[in-house]
């Protein structure tokens, strides 16, 4: 049977990185973007043990030479768009960059798609982040976008794009609105695996505290290998469609903290309220964690749950990981990284 080709964008990331796997494990021909400077420890690509079954080129989602060449060298069967300026907080800072990366790179891509390659099938990384400030208990396909960043305004754009050029040119292009999805190669910026990681090295006395911003935010979390699954799923269907997935279930930061002590054996006291609120370390006395503003965001997305009905009825795809396993998941995966033994 002819391999199929995958272009994945954003290959060195988290999602790009397990999606990698899952598409050689399929016998494709995976082609990496990245950015050079993505490439120069390649570490996820090390720790999957892959690098060596992927074809890597240099690739800049805001540099349509880049995309052109890409395009003029590969038939792509399948292109997952999973490059972006992913990071909510810093979208704040640099709004710009954020929306051309991660709002027109989308548009530079599907224009490739609709000049050079139109039966390409295209997977757009949308985001339960478009939901932002929201007014339904649970989120799904038809519920509205309220934005509350840079980076979810991008997202917007790119989702509608995706749609636009599903409906107008009859590309085969679909959105999946991921909720929060986390793993042990989850960048460290982002709140879980800050989580799991400062607090390993607290317990192992490399740290003394872990600072935080809103610890009363609550998410949808879920494993990143298992979502991945889903991405692939929906390039399969006979006809392109946008499907959330999630796992349906939301819980705050701090329940992510407790947990997280609960299995290094960290025995903790919370005390005081909202900037002065910290942890104590029952044991030593002395505060773990506390609060510093400057982890807050201009505006905030408080509550975010996830209704996958539609994906488990058309996909048959479901979440497999809960978070209590996610969690163990996660901290074992650090401490063992931190202390070079099991837990
Ligand atoms: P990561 O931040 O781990 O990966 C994103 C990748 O995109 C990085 O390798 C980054 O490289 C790369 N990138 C950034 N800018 C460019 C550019 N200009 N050209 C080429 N590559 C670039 O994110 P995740 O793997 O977690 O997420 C994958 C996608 O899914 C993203 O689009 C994200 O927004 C979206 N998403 C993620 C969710 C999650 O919970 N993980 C949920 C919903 C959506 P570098 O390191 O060099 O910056
Ligand atoms: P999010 O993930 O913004 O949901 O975007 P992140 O882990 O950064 O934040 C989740 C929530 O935790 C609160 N928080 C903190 N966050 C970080 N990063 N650091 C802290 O110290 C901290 N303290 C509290 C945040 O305020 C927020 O409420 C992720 C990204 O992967 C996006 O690309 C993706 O689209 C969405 O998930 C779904």
């Amino acid at each position: 049977m002819r391999k199929k080709t995958a272009l994945i964008t954003g290959s060195a990331g988290q999602d790009g990185s397990y999606l990698s796997e899952l598409l050689l494990k399929k016998n494709y021909r995976v082609i990496a973007g990245d950015r050079r400077s993505s490439r120069n420890d390649n570490w996820r690509h090390n720790y999957l043990k892959i690098d060596k079954k992927i074809i890597y080129e240099d690739f800049d989602l805001s540099d349509i030479d880049s995309i052109f060449r890409l395009f003029q060298k590969y038939k792509f069967d399948e292109v997952y768009n999973l490059a972006a300026q992913s990071f909510v907080k810093t979208s704040f800072t640099t709004p710009l960059s954020t929306s051309n990366v991660t709002g027109l790179g989308t548009l530079r891509i599907l224009e490739m798609i609709r000049c050079f390659s139109p039966k390409s099938k295209f997977y757009q990384a949308s985001s339960s982040e478009m939901f932002g400030k929201t007014k339904n208990n649970s989120q799904n396909e038809s519920t509205n976008f309220n934005p509350r960043s840079p980076y979810a305004i991008s997202k917007v754009f790119s989702h509608y794009i995706t749609k636009n050029y599903r409906e107008s040119y009859g590309i085969y292009a679909c959105s999946g609105i991921l909720f929060n999805h986390e793993s042990p190669i989850r960048g460290e910026e982002f709140v879980t695996r800050k989580i799991t990681k400062q607090l390993s090295e607290i317990k192992v006395g490399k740290r003394k505290i872990l600072e935080l911003g809103n610890i009363h935010a609550k998410r949808d979390w879920g494993y990143a290998k298992d979502y991945v699954e889903a991405m692939w799923l929906m390039l399969q269907q006979k006809k392109a469609d946008d499907y959330v997935i999630a796992t349906n279930k939301t819980f705050s930061i701090k329940y992510f903290l407790n947990e997280c002590c609960k299995l290094l054996k960290i025995k903790i006291k919370w005390t005081g309220k909202g900037i002065k609120e910290k942890a104590i370390d029952i044991n030593t006395r002395k505060t773990i964690i506390k609060i510093n503003s400057k982890y807050f965001r201009p505006a905030e997305v408080g509550y975010l749950k996830g209704n996958y009905k539609k994906a488990n009825k058309s996909l048959k795809w479901k979440p497999k990981t809960n978070l209590k396993r996610l969690i163990k998941i996660m901290i074992e995966e650090d401490y063992k990284r931190i202390s070079g033994h099991s837990l």
